[in-house]
């Protein structure tokens, strides 16, 4: 046997915790944030030799790598460090936010040295303590509310569930959990599922599968739409039980059936209008599950209405959508609708997530900054009318103009922020020349809120909303979207005073789903 064939025989044998092969393996981790630091403390604890590259210091992180034995170098990573090439890696584990051209990831594929995600380690040790059943949830937008939702719903049947991946906590933390976990409700983002293979031992074979929605975002990783697309289709792969897909977005219903799954595994679809037999749907602002019982050609079960999502601020139409897709992949593993019922009477959305702040004068004012591409900033617009809309940010490589075009006639005004701002201005030059269009030029992250809430102040009339949902991300002018609204936020309550109050921010009568 050659030496690439032997190295290749010892990875694909490494599908257990307790396989021998992980001990002495030299792997080169890329990456020190939260998912590094995860893979780095796994592949130790597995009795590997690890090194890690990343091109900033973290003294916390470095310091415990430091007392757990693994190799830290801090480089730009512009080229392939001299150290890495010459430590001859049997393995490289990627952290997402590599792009795939990174010069070392090109030097991996020249030099055959195989590269592995975090969610693919993941899958391979997730025997530690039990092996869990996994549902996978992707989609342009939606993904952290669709897994907070079904993992809740997961729960109230008395299963020990956790909501992990993109959402903030690396798969690898909940796999090696002490007690383990019946279901993992894994978000995955189209950056990991780019690195994920869909055969052979590092495949995941989930239990359920959703791809919420898919519109364009992180071009400028991706290289193309199709590759962006061709990465979120990776997720139905080998399904065994419910490819859950958005009736509204033929882009998904093409990507189940195309995929892949395990015999057995049903095509389940949701959407705001009236489900089919095998769908999730509403009729009559009932939210039903027409997929998963006996007499589905002839009858529904009722999951909850809208009338009693409304008060709780869910009955705004895209997470109308999110909770059916999260009620399908809990009923695919036979959740109770009255279980899934009551859960929904308590479930509450994040902070910035359409997040009501006040209401004075007839003015309402929403926090959306969680709206960070034009698909999400979408389904936000098409929940209120008029608006004062507060926009901007970077944009990614997205095109925002179809957006701003399909937007305008309820428009009240647009507040336009961000360090570039040019695009933007330009297609509503384009789209609305007659708008009231204001830019905030100031560039300090203090100033921005303030005066974007200010302009907005000037011109919001009784009855407008006024919106923050910038379509972009956030990272020109604040530290991310949680600190873009919470600064919104500060802003809007400054200028209030006392006269503002909040409450749910829901309007079920307009609008249309992501
Ligand atoms: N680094 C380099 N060179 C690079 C890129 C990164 O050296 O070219 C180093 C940095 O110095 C740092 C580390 O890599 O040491 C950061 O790695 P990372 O960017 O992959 O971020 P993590 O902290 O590991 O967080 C990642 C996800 N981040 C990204 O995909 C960019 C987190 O999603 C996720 O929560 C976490 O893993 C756990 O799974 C964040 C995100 O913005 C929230 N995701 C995007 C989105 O949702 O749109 C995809």
């Amino acid at each position: 046997m050659t030496d690439a064939a032997a190295g290749a025989a010892r990875l694909e044998a490494l599908t257990s915790w307790h396989a021998e092969g992980w001990r002495g393996l030299r792997v080169a981790v890329l990456g020190l944030g939260v998912t590094g630091f995860a893979v780095a403390d796994t592949l130790a604890e597995l009795g590997a030799d690890v090194s890690v590259y990343a091109n900033a210091r973290d003294d916390e992180r470095a310091r415990i790598l430091d007392v757990i034995g693994v190799r830290f170098v801090v480089d730009p990573l512009a080229d392939v460090p001299a150290e890495l090439a010459a430590s001859a890696p049997e393995l490289i584990v990627v952290s997402p936010g590599f792009r795939p051209d990174h010069p070392v990831l090109r030097w991996a594929a020249d030099a055959g040295v195989p590269v592995w995600g975090d969610i693919e380690l993941a899958w391979r040790v997730r025997d530690k303590v039990r092996a869990s059943e996994w549902m996978l949830v992707t989609g342009t937008n939606g993904k952290t509310t669709t897994v907070q939702l079904a993992a809740t719903l997961v729960a109230a049947n008395g299963v020990r569930v956790a909501p992990c991946g993109n959402i903030g906590v690396p798969v690898l933390d909940a796999v090696r959990d002490p007690i383990g976990y019946d279901v993992l409700v894994v978000e995955l983002s189209s950056f990991q599922l780019h690195h994920l293979p869909i055969a052979g031992p590092g495949a995941i074979h989930p239990v359920a599968s959703v791809c919420l929605n898919l519109a364009d975002d992180h071009l400028d990783w991706h290289g193309s739409p199709e590759a962006y697309r061709g990465a979120k289709a990776k997720v139905y792969a080998n399904t065994k039980l419910a490819c859950v897909y958005n009736r509204a977005d033929d882009a998904t219903r093409a990507m189940v059936e195309d995929a892949d799954v395990e015999e057995g595994a049903r095509a389940i679809g949701f959407g705001l209008d009236s489900p089919g037999p095998s769908d999730f749907g509403v009729v009559d602002g009932i939210l039903c599950d027409r997929a998963f019982l006996e007499d589905r050609r002839t009858a529904a079960l009722e999951l909850t209405t809208l009338e009693e999502l409304e008060p709780n601020g869910l009955a705004v139409p895209h997470i109308v959508a999110n909770i059916l897709a999260a009620s399908a992949l809990a009923r695919s593993i036979d959740v109770p609708v009255g279980a899934i019922h009551d859960a929904l009477a308590t479930f509450r959305l994040d902070a910035h997530r359409i997040e009501s702040v006040a209401v004075a004068g007839g003015i309402r004012w929403i926090d959306d900054s969680k709206a960070t591409n034009p698909h999400a900033a979408e389904a936000s617009l098409a929940a209120f009318s008029p608006v004062v809309w507060v926009v901007g940010g970077l944009l990614k490589g997205v095109d925002a103009d179809e957006l701003v075009r399909r937007h305008v006639p309820r428009l009240r005004a647009a507040v336009v922020i961000g360090r570039d701002r040019t695009a933007l201005v330009a297609a509503f030059g384009r789209h609305a020349p007659e708008l009231p269009l204001f830019e905030v030029e100031a560039d300090d992250t203090e100033s921005v809120m303030p005066d974007a809430v200010a302009l907005a102040a000037s011109v919001a009339q009784d009855g407008d909303t006024v919106l923050l949902a910038p379509a972009a991300a956030s990272m020109d002018q604040f530290a991310d979207y949680a600190d873009r609204g919470r600064r919104f936020q500060d802003a809007v309550r400054a200028r209030l005073g006392g006269e503002g109050h909040g409450r749910p921010a829901t309007d079920p009568s307009t609008g249309e789903a992501d």
